[in-house]
């Protein structure tokens, strides 16, 4: 069972990314090696250039992205933490997987026509490639299972159908990965406007729980997340408020949605709720932003893991690349 993930180095990540993703990060890594297989995780600031961005931004968000993915326990002895630019076969095989890529398929993406619309500038041609170079990531190293949110589903059914159609064309020779979407925390909604996902670059900033939040900031924005009309803490779609709030809670607490509801029974309103939450998440950070205040100062260190983690990841993605050069008749024969 071979897990591989990717993850934008935004630097700032919120309470979505942490339960939709990192947690499961973490989880994918014991579970693989259980298997005697290995969980692979990319830090992808080839991704990042596809929107307007600065270079020495983007190098300090890398080291804040990698400390806070081993502050949140990924270890580098147990799975492969490497950054994206630091192996070249996924451009190249970006490049190769556009020849079974249809044009249409890329349009139809909801994250491009969401994203292009916020660029003020340039929509990039990189924008629009964005979900091959996520298919070359994944498909580079045959895994079996990627865990995501529930925003990235469009992409990986692409991806699914990138290898399908890759295969059929080719021969055998990639493997067709499935997604590992959460029953709870898919899809952690921001808690000024719940029916929005919490998001780096579209939601508000007092509706987002960053991972580094310190406790006062934590306790403020859920106090004064928006809730929704009536009093009864019970989950239900007209009720998206208090749904996140319950799924947040639940989560947090690793107990399921109907527990987090039961446990609240006796609760006098949604105040009770959000304290409830606040001190769940709060309980839950502590540890991940105490660890990464010790890890993050040494970029020295975080350049080591870096660098062993992309020399494993070569060696792999070497050996795909090998196979699809050879199967596509690109280069010479042997
Ligand atoms: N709200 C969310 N709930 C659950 N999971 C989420 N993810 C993102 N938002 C939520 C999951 O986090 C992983 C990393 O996402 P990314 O690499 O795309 O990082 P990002 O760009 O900083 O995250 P955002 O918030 O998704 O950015 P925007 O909205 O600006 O594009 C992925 O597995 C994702 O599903």
């Amino acid at each position: 069972m071979r897990i591989f993930s990717g993850i934008q180095p935004t630097g700032r990540k919120h309470l979505g990314n942490y339960l939709g993703a990192i947690r499961q990060y973490v989880e994918g890594q014991h579970r693989s090696a259980a298997v005697g297989d290995v969980a692979i995780y990319c830090i992808v600031d080839l991704h990042a250039t596809t929107v307007a961005y600065e270079p020495e931004v983007l190098r300090e968000r890398l080291y804040d992205t990698t400390a806070i993915l081993l502050a949140a326990g990924l270890e580098p002895e147990r799975c492969i933490l490497f950054r994206q630019g630091d192996v070249q076969e996924h451009t190249e095989l970006c490049w190769l997987l556009t020849s079974v890529t249809a044009h249409g398929e890329l349009n139809r993406m909801t994250q491009f026509k969401e994203k292009s619309a916020q660029q003020r500038e340039l929509v990039s041609a990189g924008l629009f490639l964005y979900p091959v170079l996520q298919a070359a990531d994944v498909l580079a190293y045959r895994a079996h299972e990627v865990p995501v949110g529930d925003d990235q589903r469009q992409h990986i059914e692409l991806m699914r159908d990138i290898a399908i159609r890759f295969n059929a064309r080719f021969g055998e020779t990639l493997v067709v990965p499935e997604h590992r979407i959460p029953d709870v925390g898919a899809r952690i909604m921001d808690l000024q406007d719940p029916t929005k996902k919490m998001s780096t670059t579209g939601g508000t900033v007092e509706g987002t729980v960053y991972v580094l939040d310190e406790p006062g900031a934590i306790e403020k924005k859920f106090k004064r997340a928006v809730t929704d009309s009536g009093s009864e803490i019970v989950r239900s779609p007209d009720k998206p408020g208090v749904t996140n709030l319950l799924d947040v809670l639940a989560v947090a607490r690793d107990i399921t949605p109907a527990e987090a509801e039961a446990s609240m029974a006796g609760a006098r309103g949604y105040g009770d709720l959000k304290m409830a939450v606040a001190a769940a998440v709060e309980e839950m950070l502590a540890p991940v932003r105490e660890r990464y205040a010790e890890i993050r100062p040494d970029e020295g260190a975080l350049e080591d893991v870096l660098a062993a983690g992309a020399e494993k990841a070569r060696a792999i993605a070497a050996d795909t690349l090998r196979d699809v050069r050879r199967a596509m008749g690109v280069g010479p024969a042997r």
